[in-house]
């Protein structure tokens, strides 16, 4: 398991930040997603050995939103 800050712009409000935590949760082998619209970003735990960087950053652009950095 390892974590990841993903720093998105684009959210506005309460359903944004469902918007990305249900795109989150559903890419295979994340484990947790807290979403911040404060601070923009998400924290997700994940298995990395069946999610990738990749497939979490698509995940969040397929709902609407901008990945500016993961790390
Ligand atoms: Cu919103």
């Amino acid at each position: 398991m390892t974590s990841r800050k993903i720093d998105i712009e684009g959210m506005s409000c309460g359903h944004c930040v469902k918007w990305v935590t249900d795109a989150l949760m559903s890419v295979n082998g994340v484990k947790d997603a807290q979403v911040s619209l404060e601070s923009r970003n998400a924290i997700v735990e994940m298995d990395e050995t069946v999610a990738t960087d990749e497939a979490v950053t698509e995940a969040i652009r397929r709902v609407g939103y901008t990945v500016v950095s993961v790390t």
